[in-house]
């Protein structure tokens, strides 16, 4: 099974030196950028168009698509923003990238700057990990001293200013506007869409949000073109992305292979459940803003297109995975607390429904809630789907309906039990 694995961005992690810019060079490192500098930024663009690289963001957007949606130059200045504010519950690939291989990503944003015109790009990151916000202002600092980065790239005349700014900690500044807003010094907040960022983004000028492992899969489609990224993964979902496996598995870890592997196959290669006596119970795809899923799903391909087929979405691909000893009311009650305290309050829908959604999980999980609760629930669900500024309101109501649906008896077991029926020493996720 090892196969399947296709250790790109993750090839080096295992060297303690990978983030250097030595040992980035000896890896071939900064080769695509030695050929990006002597290409029209049109012909890096359209390498990235034919790779259909989908952003690795969550919402899965065609990259070369959005860089192309952008506003035409008119002489005033065009961004590139990396969205490293990594907080999605249960991903974790971001973080562990930028932290072995920052070169990588510094390689993309210079080489990406070039393909839409950008002299300035950002790279909002996560405030809380300040040992990775280091290294990467170490690593852009290496970077200039080489003439990476910054004026007159390797000679080309071209410049590209990196910024590292880190976030202040909170789960919406990954929605890309109100990342914007906290990049100009605002509070973090959802803007309208449109006008898109491609628009009207920083400063009000055209700006590209790009996940961070979107960008740092550029290097490779410039050197080794857009055919060798479309031969792997699937037909729509072309290429690998980094799968992150947490939880009830033997070996958690980043897992990297093409789009379209199986859980099933994943698991095989983090060395299957924790403990094997305890069958999977239900797993995100995702993260926790998308729908669960359970073994019934374990050969469903992790690409866009089957995931949403079968009823959730690819996400960031964070496979959160649970055993038989979990209580699913418990854990999508923390997941309920993380979205109502990440809630911004901007729009009533989820400032006010994932407080009540907290109110009756935490009820039903207590034994004194009501079969009422269950209706109370899924319409508060349905007055926040939909309904909402962000996607933020949306994703907080996924864990709760789909976890209904496939597990409603034990829902109600909390009834009849007079509370949760499992005993959380019994799991090590709870100790
Ligand atoms: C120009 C148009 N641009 C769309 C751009 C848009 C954005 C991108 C995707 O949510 C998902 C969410 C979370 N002209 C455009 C256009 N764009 N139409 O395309 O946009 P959108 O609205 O589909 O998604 P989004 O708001 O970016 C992202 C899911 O990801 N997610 C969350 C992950 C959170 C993190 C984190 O840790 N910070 O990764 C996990 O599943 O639920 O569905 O750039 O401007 N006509
Ligand atoms: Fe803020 Fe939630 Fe509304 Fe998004 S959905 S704007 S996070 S209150």
């Amino acid at each position: 099974m090892t196969d399947t694995l296709t250790p790109i961005l993750t090839r080096t992690w295992d060297d303690p030196r990978a983030w250097t810019l030595q040992s980035y060079r000896d890896s071939g490192g900064y080769r695509a950028l030695d050929k990006a500098v002597g290409m029209e930024p049109e012909a890096i663009l359209t390498a990235v168009k034919d790779s259909s690289l989908r952003g690795r963001g969550g919402a899965g957007f065609p990259t070369g698509m959005k860089w192309s949606f952008m506003a035409p130059p008119d002489g005033g200045p065009r961004y590139l923003v990396v969205n490293a504010d990594e907080s999605e519950p249960g991903t974790c690939k971001d973080t562990p990238l930028m932290l072995a291989n920052p070169h990588v990503l510094i390689e993309g944003v210079v080489i990406s700057s070039m393909a839409i015109g950008c002299e300035h790009a950002f790279i909002y990151i996560r405030g809380e990990i300040v040992h990775v916000y280091r290294r990467l202002l170490r690593a852009v600092e290496e970077a200039r001293e080489a003439g990476l980065v910054g004026e007159n790239v390797l000679g080309s005349g071209r410049t590209v200013e990196i910024t590292v700014h880190a976030g202040a900690g909170a789960y919406i500044c990954g929605e890309e506007t109100a990342l914007l807003d906290s990049l100009e010094g605002r509070r973090g907040q959802p803007r309208s869409k449109p006008p898109f960022p491609g628009a009207a983004g920083l400063y009000a000028r055209p700006t590209s949000v790009n996940n961070v492992e979107s960008i740092a899969s550029v290097p490779g489609i410039v050197l080794e073109g857009a055919d060798w990224f479309t031969g792997m993964g699937t037909e729509k979902s072309t290429g690998f992305g980094i799968f992150s496996l947490s939880g009830h598995v033997k070996n958690p870890g980043q897992f990297e292979a093409p789009l379209g592997i199986t859980m099933r196959e994943l698991l095989d290669l983090a060395g299957g459940m924790r403990d094997p006596d305890k069958e999977l119970k239900f797993w995100t795809p995702g993260g926790s803003s998308t729908p669960i899923f359970t073994a019934e799903h374990l050969d469903v391909p992790l690409d866009f297109e089957s995931v949403a087929a079968a009823g959730s979405l690819l996400g960031t691909r964070a496979l959160q995975v649970f055993d038989s000893t979990v209580c699913v009311v418990r854990a999508v009650d923390r997941w309920t607390d993380f979205y109502k305290h990440e809630s911004c309050g901007k729009c009533t829908p989820c400032r006010e429904g994932t407080w009540w959604l907290k109110q009756i999980l935490g009820r039903i999980e207590h034994g004194e809630g009501s079969e009422e609760d269950f209706d109370k629930l899924l319409d508060i669900c349905d007055n926040i789907l939909g309904r909402s500024f962000c996607a933020l309101g949306d994703g907080a109501t996924s864990p709760i309906t789909s976890s209904i649906e496939y597990f409603r008896d034990e829902y109600l077991a909390h009834l009849t039990h007079g509370g949760c029926p499992f005993d959380p020493a019994a799991s090590t996720l709870w100790a």
